[in-house]
């Protein structure tokens, strides 16, 4: 079967399916989240004391880039600008960039070159908002700092000077790092989508300039199409939530898709929120998307000194201390053409049936459909036998395989999973 160029591009995306999301910029000094201009209304002139103090000495990517990869994760999409429109590059578009503040140089060269070296994907984060930009819509947009600012009425504007600037950035973006693999466009509102932002012309200038890079689906269009637009997107983007039955296209065929998921409550670094999300929650989250046919995208937010905080470092090392035992059920699998059971979730690669054990329960543990279709069970973290004999007990069920666990409590509390070798590959 011959692929599409569609089809071929989100390969790797398809099979490595963990990801870092990294957000950060000059909000990481006021700490309280990277809406923070919206949020409190607050002007250029009082952000730009952010600007002129920017300086984040312990900025290691080189360091995340390891933390990332311990973790498990394979690729990484990082902002290089956010709605607030502070650029992280050197473009030649702007002087609102950080080769201007204390930091001095290219934060996005390093990130690119530090992750690439470290074998992972490189994805650049670019917001289609921009809040500085003084052809933006500001009075009356939806969002906008200065969106009930009277004094920004009737502030002559030009729409198109600012995508004759926003689609330069991305020009930039696509010709000075090298390969780049994902493209995280956000976002498209209102009648702020596809077309008004010249989304065909933007998309015909990224294919001519990296004709694989992965384009998510915020531009606008209609993913879900038939025949969707130029514009529509390689991937879905659910944000902080997991589909319930992942996502189809209107023929209910799948659909890539990417759930991006903050580890506390923000994207962007906030000094207050420690309410974060346990590593068990995480893996779970990411064996339910996985199961679906989907990937996850996991957030840090970096502080203003460069730094990824501890609490999420701490996370991310448990998470990958799991996926190095059991990476096996994440990557190059999906979902399985079985229906949830009971006591957990499947994943599947070829004629390997990954079950994920969630819920120990009492006894053996019952895999409909699946008597006289294994040819072998192991524990996936330490390739130990198990034992899959129909007990005197359960003789009555001829339908189903039974997992036999000699233990009270399962080996793995985060998920135990157990390799299945399939007789019948599909
Ligand atoms: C967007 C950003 O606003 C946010 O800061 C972060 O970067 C996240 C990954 O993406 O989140 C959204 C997108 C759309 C809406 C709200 C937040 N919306 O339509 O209300």
């Amino acid at each position: 079967m011959t692929l599409t160029a569609r089809e071929q591009r989100i390969q790797w995306f398809n099979h490595d399916r963990f990801g870092m999301f990294i957000h950060w910029g000059l909000y990481a000094i006021p700490a309280r989240g990277e809406w923070v201009r919206s949020f409190e209304r607050i002007p250029v002139e009082d952000y730009e004391k952010y600007f002129n103090s920017f300086n984040p000495v312990n900025y290691d990517p080189k360091a995340w880039a390891k933390a990332a990869k311990a973790a498990g994760m394979k690729y990484a999409v990082m902002t290089t600008k956010h709605h607030d429109g502070f650029c992280l590059f050197d473009s030649a578009l702007t002087d609102y960039k950080a080769t201007n503040t204390p930091a001095g140089r290219d934060l996005i060269r390093e990130y690119a070159d530090a992750f690439r070296a470290e074998g992972l994907k490189v994805g650049f984060y670019y917001s289609i908002i921009d809040w500085h930009h003084p052809d933006y819509p500001a009075y009356g947009d939806r969002q906008h700092p200065m969106r009930d600012n009277a004094e920004f009425k009737d502030r002559p504007q030009d729409f198109n000077r600012y995508l004759d600037y926003m689609h330069g950035q991305v020009k930039e973006l696509l010709t000075n790092y090298g390969t780049i693999d994902v493209l995280w466009f956000d976002f498209s509102y209102e009648d702020m989508t596809g077309e008004k932002w010249k989304a065909t012309e933007l998309v015909k200038m990224i294919r001519e300039l990296q004709p694989n890079v992965l384009i998510d689906n915020r531009l606008g269009g209609n993913i879900k199409a038939r025949e969707p637009e130029i514009y529509a997107g390689d991937f879905a983007s659910p944000e902080q939530l997991l589909p319930p039955h992942g996502i189809v296209n209107e023929d209910g065929k799948p659909l890539p898709w990417e759930a991006c998921i903050t580890l506390n409550h923000h994207w962007g670094y906030h000094a207050h929120d420690r309410d974060y999300k346990t590593p068990k929650q995480v893996v779970r989250g990411l064996v339910e998307c996985v199961s679906k046919n989907g990937n996850m995208l996991l957030n840090v937010g970096p502080n203003a000194k460069g730094e990824i905080p501890q609490l999420s470092l701490d996370v991310l090392g448990e998470v990958g201390a799991w996926m190095r035992a059991n990476g096996d059920s994440i990557y190059g699998c999906g979902a399985a053409a079985l229906s949830k059971p009971e006591w957990g979730r499947y994943t599947q690669k070829g004629n390997k049936l990954y079950a994920h054990i969630l819920d120990r329960g009492i006894g053996p543990i019952a895999l409909q459909g699946l008597n006289g279709r294994v040819k072998e069970a192991r524990l996936l973290a330490d390739g130990a036998e198990v034992n899959i004999q129909t007990p005197w007990n359960a003789v009555d069920y001829p339908d189903y395989l039974f997992v036999n666990i000699p233990t009270a409590q399962l080996p793995d509390d985060f998920n135990t999973v157990i390799e299945l070798t399939l007789e019948d590959a599909e």
